[in-house]
Parts: structure tokens; C-alpha cells; sequence
């Protein structure tokens, strides 16, 4: 697939399929290396594999309140001094002037002010809540956080609590600069260093906030330290598993002296920065091509060098600017989406948490994200589609939505638009049992009336197919909240029972959750109940797409599953590494699900669509966001 001129990236690539982590040798040997278009390859496959042709962007604004700052970083061509005539400060009222409805994100950080008082700070988070409740605020950095905490004499963890009560939600990843002491003492030596970085983002994971990192490179770094910082910045993502993304951020040399005017990084560098930090950092969803430090048209070719986000229209940035920066002021949205679209990607307009709100393409197949759909999948190449993978109740709601053609959706996202969609022989059914729907219980299932059940917030079917088996087999009255069982520890001690499924339940099946001692699969439940499998998902297209385009869709999936069920070893290691299972127990699980509709399954949609009509009045179910 990937035709190497340099052969010392083989044995990466080999890992990098294995889903294996990159070593500090590997990363050194990926920058030494002048094969750039193999390097981008692995990274295109790598970015594929999680987000599949989705770039993401936001409608945001940046806010940097003032320039005056504390420190003087080499690097930095923005702040200045308290008496510079250059100086500004933007009162609570400015900052609100600057804000409007349509915006989904605000990313604020600025210089350390000298006077500012903390109910400033406090004050403008609430404020811009107040104003505009759609907003996600995104501000200050880990520089500023340990400022605040030294200045008004708070702890790190009192700083962040009553930001986070005041309405912040995420902190961004500036201020990282290079985790490198030789590289802190030369050009920012006021400022914090790696560990307090990295203990700053620590606590705030631990406290619930999500976080971003960065890299600022093309200075005098090292090849060594850029690795290095992505080894760390990999290490603590394995331990909160907070970061939502990282950004590589091309040096703008601008009138800082550290380098000439004019020398800007190379695109060589940029790329292969953007690609390497994607291969090392396989446990972050993703990386951003900023295309405010990269140029619009670079960030355009990042698109396909493993970056999966385009960060947002960004109106109002200076830092980067400032120093030269020779990026428009802001991109318009159509702007955006258009150059996503040039690179062959679908534009997913997204919030802070990358909850996708709105698909900008045409020609886009839903994919439900979980292992069970890989048969469909794994040989379905057509270049009219480009494929947008997410959860299933993610997934529905843009089909709903109409931002989707077709796809593998949820059976009860699909009852919701039968007037506009029809739907192919094809299907994720359960015969018997699933193995990747299950509901763990403290208590026999007998016994769960009046109880409190956790649901995973990624079902859409299983939910419902759990509500019929309760109350209408059962007659039960239960409680249920959606949570995020992913994050286990915190949430499962509250709650009687918890139903996980998808990539997540196969994940538990070699990792039972303690205390929760009985387990059923849904599946089973209801051909006990029905004598008849469980259909979870369908292939649905729209039904005014042309009949010549349906079949060429039909005879694809078809071909697709012939060829995936007659091709002996093709389950890839990456899976194995990923839900801690071997190949065997893969395709097993595989094997025992049912792809194609027959009798049976049409007579069980059926069935259940009445159960479901008779549900859909009453809503229990309490939202945990
Ligand atoms: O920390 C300062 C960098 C950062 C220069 O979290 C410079 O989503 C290049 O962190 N050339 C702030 N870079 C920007 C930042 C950021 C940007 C976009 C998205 C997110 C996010 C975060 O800018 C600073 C510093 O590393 N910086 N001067 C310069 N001359």
C-alpha cells in the first residue's frame, strides 16, 4: 500500500498498523527522514482510522484581552510593557462587543497583567455565559493559570473550580512552547517549564475540564526535544485521557530575532511535524492544522498529512499576526468549508467537545464507529463517498438532521425518518446474542424495578430495545441517565446497573467491572422474549437518491461482504491492540453477527417498531450535558 523509499520506516509502519506506540527512536528516525510522502501516507491512514474523511472547525473567535505581560519570551512579538503606546486592555463590555450568536466557541488568552484583579477573570467568563449561552469558552493557558494561582494566592485547583463554576470549559494548549529546559532558559526563562505544564493540564483533566496541547517548533529546538515533548504529552494523555487535541504551531519569526525576518518554517517541515505528531500521538482523536501560523493553502495539503481539524474561522487572533503572520485576519465559513472540501474531506462544523452539529458535503456515508461494521466497510472503495464514522446516537442525529445519504444507522434513528428513507437488505443484527450490547447489573434482572441505570450516551436502539424489555416484558418502572461510561470509575459506583455497547462493551469483556456480577445480552433478552434475532442497525439511503445510484450502492455492499467473508486473515492488529482482544475472539464476534436481512429480520424490525411507536410518548431518560 505504501511504496517506501526510505525502508527504515517499515518496521514503523508495522506498528503503526499494530495500533504499537512509537518509540523516541522512531520519532527521531520519522524527522531524519526524507521520505515525506511515506510519512504522510501512515499518518493519512492513522487520521483515517479515527475520524475517517471528517476535518473538523468550529465557528470561534479568539479574545486576547491585553498585551501587557508580565514576561518578556524572546519568541513573542505581542506583549509589551504597562507605558508602551502600543499597550491595550479590553474591559468586560469590549470583549462582549466582539462576541455575537452565531459563534460556538471563544478561545481567549493574552498577556499576564500586572493589576488586573482576579474578579476580572471570574467576571468575564460569567459574563460572556450570561450574554451568550451557546458559546464554549476556551481560555487562558497553563502560563496564566499557575499566574493567577501564585498572584492571588490560590491554589491550582481553587483557580480552576471556580473558572470551571463561572462557565470555562476546556483550557487551550498554548504556553507549552518546548518541554525543554535548555530551550526555557534561552528564550522564555520566566515562564513555566514541562512539569508545571503538565501538572497544570493534570489537574484540570482531574477536575473535569478538557484540555489542548501544543508545540511551538521551528526555532532553535531540536529534532530530539520535539519528540520528547510528544512522548510526554503522550504519556499524560494515557493518564486522564483529557486532551481533546494537539497543535502543532509553526514558529512566525516576525521581529523576534531569533531568526530572520523572512524564515518562516519549510513546508517539508511543517508537514512532516503535522504527520510525525499524529503517528506518536496515537492516543489523541486529533490534530489540527492551524491554519493562522500554516497559511491557508499549507493547512489545505495537512489535510491529507494527518491532520483532522482546521481549528475554526478564528476572527480577531494577534499573537501569531503580530509576528508576521501572513494568514488573513479570519476565514469565512464558506471559505472553510470549501477548502475542506477541495482536499476530498467532509467540513463537520462542530462545538468545543467536537459533538458535530452540521455536515458541509454532499455524497457522505454514515458509518456507525465500532469494529461490527468493519465488514461493510474494509473493501467498500468508491470515490463518489466520503465516509463520516461516529457513535450511533451522533450519528443519528445528523441523519436526522439531513446531513447524510446514506449509511449504517440506528434502527430507531431510521423509524424516525422512514417518510425520507428507505433501506437495503443490509444490517448489524444479532442472532441470539450480539456480545457487544450488555447490561451489567449489581442485581438480577428480576429485581431492577425502581432502579437507577446508567445508558451509555452512544445508543440509540439498544436504549429503546432495554426500555421494551423492561417495561413491557417486565412491566418495570426504572430510571435512566445517560452518562459516559467510558469514564468508569467515577460514575458506575452510583448507579444499580449500566448498559454499554459497541467498542466499549468489548472492551469489558476481559475488564468485568467489579461488583457488577450479572450480565445480559440484550440480543439474547429478546430472542428469549421473541424467538427472532435483534436488528440494531440498517444500510438506509435516501429514498429520492437516483435507482441507478441505490443499486451501484447495493451491488458495492454486497461485493464487500463476499469479499471480506472469503478473505482469510484480514482482521488488522490495530483492532487487536485496540479492544484487547485477539484475532480469533475478533472473528468469532464477527462471524456470529448476521450482515445481510432476510425473513426473519424484516418480521423482528417489525415487530419492534410497534414496541417502539408504543414507547416513543414517554421520554425518561435524564441528560447528564
Ligand atoms: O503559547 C507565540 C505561540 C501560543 C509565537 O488550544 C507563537 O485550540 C508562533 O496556543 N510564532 C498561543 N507561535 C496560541 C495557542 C493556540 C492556537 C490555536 C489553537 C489553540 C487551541 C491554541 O502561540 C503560545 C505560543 O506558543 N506563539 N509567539 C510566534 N512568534
Amino acid at each position: 500500500m505504501i511504496n517506501f523509499r526510505d525502508k527504515n520506516l517499515i518496521p514503523i509502519w508495522e506498528k503503526v498498523q499494530r495500533g504499537n506506540e512509537l518509540t523516541f527512536e522512531d520519532g527521531i528516525a520519522l524527522f531524519n527522514s526524507h521520505d515525506v510522502i511515506s510519512i504522510g501516507k501512515m499518518a493519512h491512514w492513522l487520521q483515517r482510522e479515527k475520524n475517517g474523511d471528517a476535518v473538523y472547525f468550529v465557528v470561534n473567535q479568539k479574545i486576547e484581552p491585553t498585551n501587557i505581560c508580565v514576561l518578556s519570551c524572546k519568541f513573542c512579538d505581542f506583549a509589551v510593557k504597562k507605558n508602551s503606546p502600543d499597550a491595550y486592555e479590553m474591559t468586560i463590555e469590549s470583549i462582549l462587543e466582539k462576541l455575537n450568536p452565531e459563534l460556538l466557541e471563544v478561545h481567549i488568552t493574552g498577556g499576564l497583567h500586572p493589576d488586573w484583579e482576579w474578579d476580572y477573570y471570574v467576571g468575564m467568563v460569567k459574563e460572556i455565559k450570561n450574554h451568550f449561552p451557546r458559546i464554549d469558552v476556551k481560555a487562558f493557558t497553563a502560563v496564566e493559570i499557575d499566574f493567577f494561582s501564585k498572584k492571588f494566592k490560590k491554589s491550582i485547583e481553587e483557580v480552576l473550580l471556580e473558572l470551571k463554576e463561572a462557565g470555562l470549559r476546556t483550557l487551550p494548549g498554548g504556553g507549552a512552547e518546548v518541554f525543554s529546559e535548555r530551550v526555557r532558559r534561552l528564550l522564555f526563562n520566566q515562564k513555566i517549564g514541562a512539569k508545571r505544564w503538565l501538572e497544570i493540564h493534570k489537574k484540570a483533566h482531574q477536575l473535569g475540564l478538557r484540555s489542548n496541547a501544543t508545540l511551538l517548533y521551528g526555532h532553535i529546538e531540536t529534532i530530539e526535544e520535539r519528540v520528547n515533548h510528544l512522548l510526554l504529552l503522550r504519556d499524560l494523555q494515557k493518564e486522564t485521557n483529557g486532551f481533546l487535541s494537539f497543535i502543532p504551531l509553526a514558529f512566525q519569526p516576525g521581529e523576534t530575532g531569533i531568526k530572520p525576518r523572512n524564515q518562516f518554517t519549510s513546508a517539508i517541515d511543517d508537514l512532516k511535524t503535522i504527520a510525525i505528531s499524529r503517528l506518536i500521538l496515537n492516543n489523541f482523536d486529533h490534530i489540527k492544522a492551524y491554519w493562522v501560523m500554516l497559511t491557508e493553502e499549507l493547512a489545505a495539503v495537512a489535510l491529507n498529512f494527518g491532520a483532522d481539524d482546521m481549528d475554526g474561522t478564528v476572527g480577531g487572533e494577534r499573537i501569531a499576526h503580530d509576528a508576521g503572520a501572513v494568514s488573513p485576519m479570519q476565514l469565512a465559513k464558506n471559505k472553510l468549508i470549501k477548502i475542506i472540501n477541495d482536499a476530498n474531506k467532509i467540513p463537520v462544523e462542530r462545538d468545543i467537545f467536537y459533538k458535530p452539529v452540521k455536515l458541509h458535503s454532499k455524497n457522505v456515508i454514515g458509518r456507525v464507529s465500532y469494529l461490527n461494521t468493519l465488514p461493510f466497510f474494509k473493501y467498500l472503495d468508491n470515490r463518489e463517498y466520503k465516509i463520516f464514522p461516529a457513535p450511533p446516537r451522533q450519528l443519528g442525529f445528523l441523519f436526522k438532521d439531513g446531513n447524510i445519504d446514506a449509511g449504517i444507522v440506528s434502527l430507531v434513528d431510521y423509524f424516525d425518518k422512514e417518510n425520507d428513507f428507505t433501506f437495503l437488505p443490509y444490517g448489524i443484527v444479532g442472532n441470539k446474542n450480539v456480545k457487544s450490547v450488555i447490561l451489567y447489573s449489581k442485581f438480577p434482572i428480576e429485581d431492577l424495578n425502581k432502579k437507577n441505570i446508567a445508558v451509555t450516551d452512544e445508543t440509540s436502539t439498544s436504549f429503546r430495545l432495554l426500555q421494551v424489555l423492561l417495561e413491557m416484558k417486565y412491566g418495570f418502572d426504572v430510571v435512566y441517565i445517560r452518562e459516559k461510561i467510558s469514564a468508569r470509575e467515577k460514575i458506575l459506583p452510583n448507579f444499580d446497573a449500566f448498559l454499554t455497547i459497541g467498542d466499549d462493551a468489548l472492551k469489558f469483556i476481559k475488564n468485568k467491572p467489579e461488583d457488577f456480577v450479572y450480565s445480559y445480552d440484550l440480543a439474547q433478552l429478546w430472542f428469549d422474549w421473541k424467538k427472532l434475532p435483534f436488528v440494531f442497525a440498517v444500510w438506509a439511503v435516501k429514498k429520492d437518491l437516483p435507482q441507478n445510484k441505490i443499486e451501484v450502492l447495493n451491488k458495492l455492499l454486497d461485493d464487500s461482504l463476499n469479499k471480506f467473508f472469503s478473505t482469510k486473515n484480514n482482521i488488522e492488529e490495530f483492532y487487536t491492540a485496540k479492544l484487547n482482544l485477539n484475532k480469533k475472539e475478533i472473528e468469532d464476534y464477527l462471524n456470529n453477527i448476521t450482515y445481510r436481512l432476510g425473513e426473519e429480520e424484516i418480521k423482528s424490525i417489525n415487530l419492534f417498531r410497534e414496541y417502539y411507536s408504543k414507547l416513543k410518548s414517554k421520554e425518561l431518560m435524564v441528560e447528564k450535558f
